[in-house]
């Protein structure tokens, strides 16, 4: 496998990481990671890696140590290899812990571009798509839209679905396709570009891994059909693991998402709206809110129907939830300075 393959690229040139053979040390990219346990693919092929101490002696947080997409500098020894450094991303796609109080979990790094899978027959959901959208549109990666199921749906049904996403949406691309009926699926093969990095976001049982073996034209993914009792998918793919598709192009598989959360940049959220983002810069405030202000266009543009009531609805509700995300994240940050402190000052003491 060579290294444009797996995504070494323009980027990657431009923060200067020259391989230097003399050192021993090369470049992997983080295929799957596992607690302390990563599995990474170099040019010579997959490697157990760990990290050394010291990354994990000065990571302050998760986002510190190396994950599904990173490229890693590495030491290989034996059939193995101590991962030295984690390079810059050029992108982090990541949501709030679930259950956690302001902390993030990243789901995959270094991806150019996210596709949102939904299936049409009971998961279609577009206040989530904007959830994803908005998720995407705060880091430096692009959003496509995957209807799969296809096959479960009229040819009306699916129209009226394809609209409401142009509608609120009219700039992602929508590739509607169908795993069983093979549907769309030969369009989709020359979509993946080689050394382009693509991520399978979606619910639990929507058929990211089903697409993934098809792709492959291998069962290489494990998929299951949905529980008969709750019609809930079953969250049968339990680890994010990056694979090279046979015709180019990477591709990165994610266990289903219970909930997507909000978080990211004002701007990012702004972005993902892009029927409201029209209106940015011409509301009377340069730092209006939308909310009530006197002179807010965006608010005439709901008025005269030129923005929809449900995705300013969506929009407000995502802003308040990005809001409490980032004064829980501070607060979090703030006890732990104090505590910090009172630790250190104990010390003193002694
Ligand atoms: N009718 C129909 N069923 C599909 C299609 N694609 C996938 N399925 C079925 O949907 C079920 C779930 O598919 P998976 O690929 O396991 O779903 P997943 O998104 O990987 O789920 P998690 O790993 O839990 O996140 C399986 O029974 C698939 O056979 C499709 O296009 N049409
Ligand atoms: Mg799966
Ligand atoms: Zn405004």
């Amino acid at each position: 496998m060579n290294l444009k393959a797996l995504g070494y690229n323009v980027y990657l040139k431009s923060i200067h990481y020259i391989p230097n053979p003399d050192t021993g040390y090369t470049l992997a990219r983080v295929v799957t990671e596992h607690k302390d346990r990563y599995t990474v693919m170099s040019e010579t092929g997959l490697l157990d890696a760990e990290i050394i101490g010291k990354l994990r002696f000065t990571a302050t947080s998760r986002a510190d140590l190396p994950a599904v997409g990173d490229w890693v500098e590495i030491l290989p020894y034996d059939n193995a290899a101590i991962i030295q450094r984690i390079l810059p991303r050029k992108s982090v796609l990541e949501r709030p812990a679930v259950g956690s109080h302001g902390e993030k979990q990243i789901i995959a790094t270094n991806v150019d571009v996210a596709l949102i899978v939904q299936a049409v027959d009971r998961d279609f959901n577009i206040n989530r798509i904007e959830r994803y959208l908005a998720l995407i549109r705060s880091t430096n990666t692009d959003p496509v839209i995957l209807l799969n199921k296809i096959d479960l749906v009229s040819k009306e049904d699916l129209e009226t679905m394809v609209k409401s996403i142009i509608d609120r949406h009219p700039s992602v691309q929508i590739i509607p396709i169908s795993n069983t009926e093979q549907d769309g699926l030969a369009g989709l093969v020359g979509f993946f570009k080689e050394g382009v990095t693509y991520c399978l976001l979606g619910s639990s049982g929507v058929g990211k891994s089903t697409l993934i073996n098809n792709l492959l034209g291998a069962t290489r993914m494990q998929t299951k059909s949905l529980s008969e009792t709750t019609h809930k998918g079953q969250h049968t793919t339990t680890h994010r693991e990056l694979m090279v598709l046979p015709g180019g192009g990477i591709l990165i598989d994610n266990p289903g998402m219970r909930e997507v959360g909000t978080l990211g940049s004002e701007e990012g959220l702004e972005s993902a709206f892009e029927t409201i983002s029209a209106y940015e810069g011409t509301c009377k405030f340069s730092d209006c809110s939308h909310i009530n202000e006197p002179g807010c266009a965006v608010i005439r543009a709901v008025e005269n129907g030129e923005v929809s009531r449900e995705t300013y609805a969506n929009y407000m509700k995502m802003q308040r939830e990005r809001q409490h995300f980032e004064m829980t994240e501070a607060e979090r940050r703030k006890q732990g300075k104090e505590f910090s402190k009172i630790v250190k000052q104990m010390k003193k003491k002694r």
